[in-house]
């Protein structure tokens, strides 16, 4: 499958807004992918499908959950979490899409997992820092992947973290696990 034939397909199940959203993500992880040694090209299908499953209804995402025994923690925390995994099983069942790396790309985009892969880590963090998104602490972010990829992702997820916590949300331990994972392989 192409960039083209991907984008066709993802299109009716995103916004505009998210479309436009997942084209960022898709050429900055592109460029990581080259810049880092890892499949340009299945990278992208990666990242064109990272968000795939971003408006299924809950309930549907809640049932896969279950019916796919995914970890039931995800239920407990926030169901912005639930888009990724579930965004996997889905590009597998209903795009076809069989290539474990891409799936658990997607699959891990949202909270990364402890010792991800490279095509893993360019997805991630170009979700973090695609032209359209502007945050506090984003630029600080796009500076440092050009130099470390490691400390890119360990600074976006002490952001997240910390932005979290300052609204008093709760923390899905994979965050934290990630979190633990990169930066001990900083510090070893
Ligand atoms: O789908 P996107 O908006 O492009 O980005 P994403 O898949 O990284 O999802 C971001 C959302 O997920 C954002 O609203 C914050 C939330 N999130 C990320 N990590 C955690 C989290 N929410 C909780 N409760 N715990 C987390 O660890
Ligand atoms: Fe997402
Ligand atoms: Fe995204």
């Amino acid at each position: 499958m192409n960039r083209t034939e991907a984008l066709k397909l993802v299109k009716p199940h995103l916004t505009e807004h998210r479309y436009v959203h997942t084209i960022g993500v898709t050429d900055t992880a592109v460029d990581l992918a080259e810049k880092y040694g890892t499949d340009p090209q299945r990278t992208e299908i990666a990242a064109i499908f990272h968000d795939y499953a971003k408006f299924r209804p809950k309930e549907e995402m809640r049932q896969i959950i279950i019916d796919q025994s995914f970890n039931e923690d995800l239920l407990e925390y926030s169901s912005e979490l639930w888009h990724a995994p579930v965004g996997a099983y889905l590009v597998r069942y209903e795009i076809g899409i069989n290539d474990e790396e891409i799936l658990n790309a997607i699959k891990y985009h949202t909270s990364g997992r402890p010792n991800m892969t490279l095509m893993d880590k360019c997805v991630f963090i170009a979700d973090y820092i695609e032209p359209g998104r502007s945050f506090p602490g984003v630029d600080e972010v796009r500076e440092v992947v050009q130099k470390d990829l490691d400390q890119a992702i360990a600074l976006s997820l002490r952001n997240t973290v910390q932005f979290l916590m300052k609204k008093n949300q709760p923390i899905y331990p994979a965050t934290f696990l990630t979190y633990n994972s990169i930066v001990k392989s900083l510090n070893p």
